[in-house]
């Protein structure tokens, strides 16, 4: 039986290739794609986090587990499951201005597409002006915005006056995301929505939709 205190622990030590082998093998094994995330990836970047907090963990390290994180998450991305496949429409999502985390960002993308949205990715550090072409470009329903500081959080609000001040915001609904980020903060800002967590972006995304 896999042992998952085993891979968040691989996790935490930020040994990638080791994570990639141990999440095959669970996967070899039979273990669920979306339990091996919840219960052992995740968790581990919570200690992670912690451990930084406490200055039990420099950048680097985190950075390594950052790495580690990612090559597990290409790994299970095609097995997470889909509750539903056909085309649900069209999301851009990019993490905010000044912020680089894409962790949390990236899965809730991978969240999306496997529930059968087309999603268009923006990456880290999107000014509100990127978000405003890519809006011009793509011809979205939906922008979906990920902050992980507190100091980035501001540039969500300035994202949403760019998209008003550019007349785009009656197109578009804009939900919005990330650890310091909630329900109240995204009512203030005037976005449609807010989401916890990857699962709950994509049932918001469709309520929205449908
Ligand atoms: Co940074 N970092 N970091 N970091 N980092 C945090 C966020 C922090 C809480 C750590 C801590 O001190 N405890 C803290 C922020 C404090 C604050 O502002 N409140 C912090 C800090 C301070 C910093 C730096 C300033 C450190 C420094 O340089 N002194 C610096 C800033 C760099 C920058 O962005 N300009 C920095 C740098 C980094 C690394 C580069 C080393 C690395 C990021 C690597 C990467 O992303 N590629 C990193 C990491 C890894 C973290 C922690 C440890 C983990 C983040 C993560 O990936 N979590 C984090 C501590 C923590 O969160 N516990 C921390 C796992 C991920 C799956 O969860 O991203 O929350 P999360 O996403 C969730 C939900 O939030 C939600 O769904 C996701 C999945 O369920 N969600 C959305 C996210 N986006 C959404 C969008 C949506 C909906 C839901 O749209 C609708």
């Amino acid at each position: 039986m896999t042992d998952l205190n085993k891979l968040s622990e691989t996790l935490i030590a930020g040994k990638g290739p080791d994570l990639k082998n141990q999440v095959q093998q669970a996967i070899d094994e039979g273990t669920d794609a979306s339990q091996i995330l919840n219960s052992a990836l995740l968790p581990g970047m919570e200690v992670v986090g912690e451990r930084m907090e406490n200055g039990d963990m420099f950048i680097p390290e985190v950075l390594m587990s950052a790495k580690a994180m990612s090559g597990a998450l290409e790994i299970l991305k095609p097995l997470l499951s889909a509750e539903e496949s056909k085309s649900a429409g069209k999301v851009i999502i990019g993490t905010v201005k000044g912020d680089l985390h894409d962790i949390g960002k990236n899965l809730v993308s991978m969240m999306l597409e496997s529930a059968g949205f087309e999603v268009i990715n923006l990456g880290v550090d999107i000014a509100p002006e990127g978000f405003v072409e890519a809006v011009k470009k793509h011809d979205p329903q939906i922008v979906a915005l990920s902050a992980l500081l507190t100091t980035t959080m501001t540039q969500m609000q300035k994202t949403i006056d760019a998209l008003k001040e550019n007349g785009l915001k009656d197109q578009v609904k804009v939900i919005v995301g990330g650890a310091p980020v909630t329900e109240k903060f995204a009512k203030e800002i005037g976005a449609e929505g807010y989401a916890p967590d990857a699962g709950s972006a994509n049932k918001l995304a469709r309520s929205l939709l449908h």
